[in-house]
């Protein structure tokens, strides 16, 4: 597992089963449900690490594709459309990428209780 020591692999299901239909994906609950919200910033950006699949530096439209992936090998990759609203809920500055900083701004979004 990726995220082993990150994340615990039933909040990771847990997650997983959140988005288990096409298009059902949203990345609050995404984030919120696999325990990533609540994580502190060193961890979160491991996990950013393991996502920018290519080391480039920055989550681009064929990283997120494969985000959920990432979490589980079963799970399913992104539709066009999530992807493109996963990016643009993330690329705030508009470059077309998500930089770490823009990762943690978008998982300390994740959460409909901000208090944590
Ligand atoms: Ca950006």
């Amino acid at each position: 597992m990726a995220f082993a020591g990150i994340l615990s692999d039933a909040d990771i299901s847990a997650a997983i089963k959140s988005a288990e239909v096409k298009e059902s994906f949203n990345y609050k609950t995404f984030f919120a449900k696999s325990g990533l919200r609540s994580k502190a910033r060193t961890e979160v950006r491991k996990v950013f690490e393991i996502l920018d699949i290519d080391k480039s530096g920055f989550i681009e439209e064929s990283d997120a594709k494969l985000l959920m992936k990432k979490f589980s090998n079963n799970a399913r990759k992104l539709t066009d459309s999530e992807t493109k609203n996963l990016m643009s809920a993330g690329d705030s500055d508009g470059d077309g990428k998500i930089g770490l900083d823009e990762f943690l701004a978008l998982v300390e979004a994740s959460s409909d209780t901000p208090n944590i």
